[in-house]
């Protein structure tokens, strides 16, 4: 919520200096792989930490609350089961996953609205497909940008343990192994979460960063409130064909270690805000208007998400 309302001043013409500030301070900068850009600038000025649902229950689709930030705690306990899901049926298992039906993050007053729509979300020969679309709508009674996206989340709950996802982040390409290029406007992840980021572990791709990729983690120590920014530590690496390849992005999330992999090799790891609470496995896709993460709204340009697999090891 802290950078939300950060984003409410620099909106109003009010604490850009604060902003600037912590832009040019990354925390780790892991270059790993070839295609470095430019400097990933705008981390701390996400609007909402990714994402999203504890269960249908405690996120009503039209709840004024913010987008996304349930406040409900995790159910179940610690899955002790591994699991992999390689998403060859023709439908979601909904015996392991919700698809869900709610607001997405990335609210701007008057601005900007997202929501989860489950009609975006299929299976199609062996992948998971996430589309999301923008276009002008009524947001606050005003003119503005309506985005839909999708959002999967697990019903267990899951906490130590390795976390994978094979996937080609968010592109036009309308196949999985078609052409596409990013587009702004967009936001893709493979993460974990629970209760108003009491846990929340990311790989995360964002349009306003082509050819980057975000790795985070979130432990919110009183749920009631926050997330702040003390409370997060991230990386971000360039990896040129994030959005026109495929890649296995994994991390093994341990007490005190949060160890983060792309195609099984190390990339970095964060000791900071190392959460405990077991959290739902999640796979997102959702829209943006904001020039610091996701970057501005693309309208009328339909996006892909795939993910080949996704897998649990205890
Ligand atoms: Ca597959």
């Amino acid at each position: 919520m802290k950078r939300f309302i950060l984003l409410l001043r620099f909106l109003a013409g009010a604490g850009g200096a604060t902003l600037a500030a912590v832009l040019l301070l990354p925390q780790t900068v892991a270059v790993a792989l070839p295609g470095p850009p430019d400097s990933p600038l705008g981390r701390d000025l996400r609007p909402a930490p990714n994402t999203s649902a504890s269960s249908k229950t405690d996120q009503p689709a039209n709840s004024n609350s913010r987008g996304g930030k349930p406040g409900g705690g995790g159910g179940g306990g610690s899955g002790a089961t591994g699991w992999r899901d390689d998403f060859s049926g023709t439908s979601l298992d909904t015996s392991r996953w919700t698809n869900a039906e709610e607001r997405a993050p990335g609210y701007i007053p008057g601005n900007h609205q997202g929501y989860y729509e489950p009609s975006n979300v299929s299976l199609q020969n062996g992948y998971l497909v996430i589309r999301l679309t923008q276009f002008n709508g009524p947001v606050d009674g005003l003119d503005g940008v309506v985005s839909l996206g999708g959002l999967v989340y697990t019903d267990e709950t899951f906490r130590y343990g390795t976390y994978q996802w094979r996937a080609r982040m968010s592109s036009t390409s309308a196949s999985p192994g078609g052409t596409g290029s990013p587009v702004s406007g967009s936001v893709s992840a493979g993460f974990n979460y629970i209760n108003n980021s009491e846990t929340e572990i990311d790989f995360e791709f964002s349009g306003h960063l082509p050819g980057w990729l975000w790795m985070v983690n979130w432990h919110n120590t009183n749920p009631s409130s926050g997330p702040f920014e003390s409370q997060q530590t991230y990386s971000s690496m360039p990896l040129s064909d994030i959005t026109s390849a495929f890649h296995t992005y994994k991390f093994v999330w341990e007490r005190r270690k949060i160890t983060f992999y792309v195609d099984d090799v190390y990339v970095t790891d964060h000791v900071t805000n190392v959460p405990r609470a077991p959290a739902r496995f999640m796979i997102n896709h959702w829209g943006t208007n904001n020039p610091f993460w996701g970057g501005p709204a693309t309208l009328g340009t339909t996006r892909f998400y795939y993910v080949d697999w996704a897998s649990y090891t205890p």
